[in-house]
């Protein structure tokens, strides 16, 4: 797992997150079933629209934030469950951690686990759910769609969000690692360092 810089004079690194997604969060108007957010139980068979979001692997800008924008290919998982992953970042001291997520259910306050030269730290880390209109958390609307893919339905009536989130770090720790919280409601679909 790695990152590159945007550009060579830019602060923002990317980082690489395909081989860690588990999950398919996006589907086609024309196969609104090729995806699933939820689990069972709770929002299954629900998806964002393709045709509403950035294209698959383009880097996209939200308020001057570049991200990678995930796969959105039928078959291809395009998010993370959170579960406790550790992502890799490259060496190196950052004010600040740009997140694009949602959560399927409640929204929640967790905490991102920094990994640093000189040990590990927390920082906190919420989200709103992709079905509210508004963001409890600071959040900025990154994309919102114009219908919601239920069941193999395409609903006008709900309009998901991917929220932007920024997570403030102590930039004195050189920081080697991320690891995510362990709460499966939580997505991630990019997330983008930002150099000290
Ligand atoms: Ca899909």
């Amino acid at each position: 797992m790695s990152g590159l810089p945007y550009t060579e004079a830019s602060p923002f690194v990317l980082l690489h997150l395909e081989e860690l997604f588990d999950c398919d969060a996006i589907s086609s108007a024309a196969n609104p079933l090729d995806g699933s957010i939820g689990y069972v139980g709770l929002n299954n068979r629900g998806s964002f629209p393709a045709e509403d979001l950035p294209p698959g692997g383009a880097v996209v800008e939200v308020e001057g934030v570049p991200f990678r924008f995930p796969p959105k290919d039928d078959g291809l998982c395009n998010s993370l469950e959170l579960q406790d992953q550790q992502i890799e970042v490259p060496r190196g001291r950052y004010r600040r951690l740009w997140v694009l997520g949602v959560s399927i259910a409640l929204p929640f306050r967790e905490a991102i686990r920094l990994i640093h030269a000189d040990g590990d730290a927390e920082a906190p880390f919420a989200l709103t759910d992709w079905l509210s209109p508004r963001p409890q958390f600071g959040e900025v609307v990154a994309f919102q769609c114009s219908r919601w893919h239920f069941q193999g339905r395409l609903i006008g009536e709900y309009k998901p969000i991917i929220w932007m989130q920024r997570i403030d770090l102590d930039s004195t720790w050189l920081i080697t690692s991320l690891q995510m919280p362990n709460n499966p409601a939580l997505r991630v679909f990019a997330l983008t360092m930002e150099q000290a």
